[in-house]
């Protein structure tokens, strides 16, 4: 008589469904009080962007650098947050930067897109994940009013949407051509909603994008970006990453921009801990956003 091996229990399922999907999602991370801080804030940030600033990101929604805004400073360092990035594993968790990213009512779909920069290394094609994005939705989210999309296991693996225009350009910042498939349905697309309070873990190099937003309200979210594993990086990843948090890269910056180390001390003071320093001086690795699919192994 044959006999079936029993499954052995996971000992990190949220941890494996990272690894495997590129995704996770945890529901009631953030207390009520503090979603509903975070959305008064939201709201005052972005009363205080232009149209013409909004109009420039006009698929994402707005870019608003949260190193700027010193008063999102307690939800970076939020201990339940930093707690659940060490239960997915992270051995050494540093912010390196976020976004006020908002869809507002009647918002197109963001383009799909994946965020690594890496991919020159032979790391950056491993299991192991060099960089997070921590998503936190201010309001609960659904298809209509623009939640995250996901291609489930793209962060390890060739798809038609690695050959796409290349993501973050200009033009398809600013929605110029709305029947370009980058804004489009895809057959492996998977809907990602989510209650305020929510957050949602993902790996850099995932695909993703989101669904325009067909309601009357704002959809404000916080991104924010971890390294989960910084002291077992490269020097020179290490550097670049620096780069970024310094905010010597190529994303658009206002003419001074912040970093915390502009901050008022105390403000400070609540992120230190999770705030990347780097005394190596390697040279930093190449700013490097689209993948050799050719090296995907998985
Ligand atoms: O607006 C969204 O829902 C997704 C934002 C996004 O793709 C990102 O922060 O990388």
């Amino acid at each position: 008589m044959s006999t079936i091996a029993p499954v052995a229990a996971s000992a990190n399922p949220l941890k494996d469904q990272l690894d495997r999907d590129g995704f996770v999602r945890v529901p009631g991370v953030i207390d009520p009080v503090t979603i509903d801080t975070l959305l008064l804030r939201a709201q005052a940030t972005l009363f205080r962007a232009t149209q013409a600033e909004r109009d420039a990101v006009k698929s994402t929604g707005s870019l608003i650098h949260l190193s700027d805004h010193p008063e999102y400073a307690d939800i970076i360092g939020y201990p339940p947050l930093i707690a659940l990035l060490r239960t997915l594993d992270a051995s050494d968790p540093r912010w390196t930067g976020g976004f006020l990213i908002s869809k507002p009512a009647g918002g197109p779909p963001l383009f799909w897109h994946q965020d690594w920069w890496g991919w020159t290394e032979p790391e950056s094609y491993a299991v192991r994940p060099q960089q997070w994005f921590a998503m936190i939705y201010l309001t609960d989210t659904t298809p209509e009013n623009g939640c995250l999309r996901v291609i489930p296991g793209t962060h390890r693996r060739d798809h038609p949407l690695h050959h796409l225009e290349a993501a973050h350009s200009e033009a398809l910042q600013r929605f110029q051509n709305p029947d370009d498939p980058v804004y489009g349905s895809h057959p492996d697309e998977v809907p990602v909603p989510v209650r305020a309070g929510d957050v949602l873990i993902g790996d850099a190099r995932l695909i993703h994008g989101a669904y325009g937003n067909r309601t009357a309200q704002e959809r404000p979210l916080l991104t924010l970006w971890y390294m989960p594993h910084w002291s077992g990086m490269s020097p020179g990843m290490r550097a670049r990453a620096m780069l970024g948090y310094l905010r010597d890269d190529d994303i658009p910056t206002p003419e001074r921009p912040l970093t915390p180390l502009d901050w008022t001390p105390a403000l400070r003071r609540r992120i230190e801990t999770i705030l990347p320093t780097d005394e190596d001086k390697a040279a930093p690795i190449p700013w490097q956003r689209i993948p050799d699919v050719a090296r995907f192994v998985a």
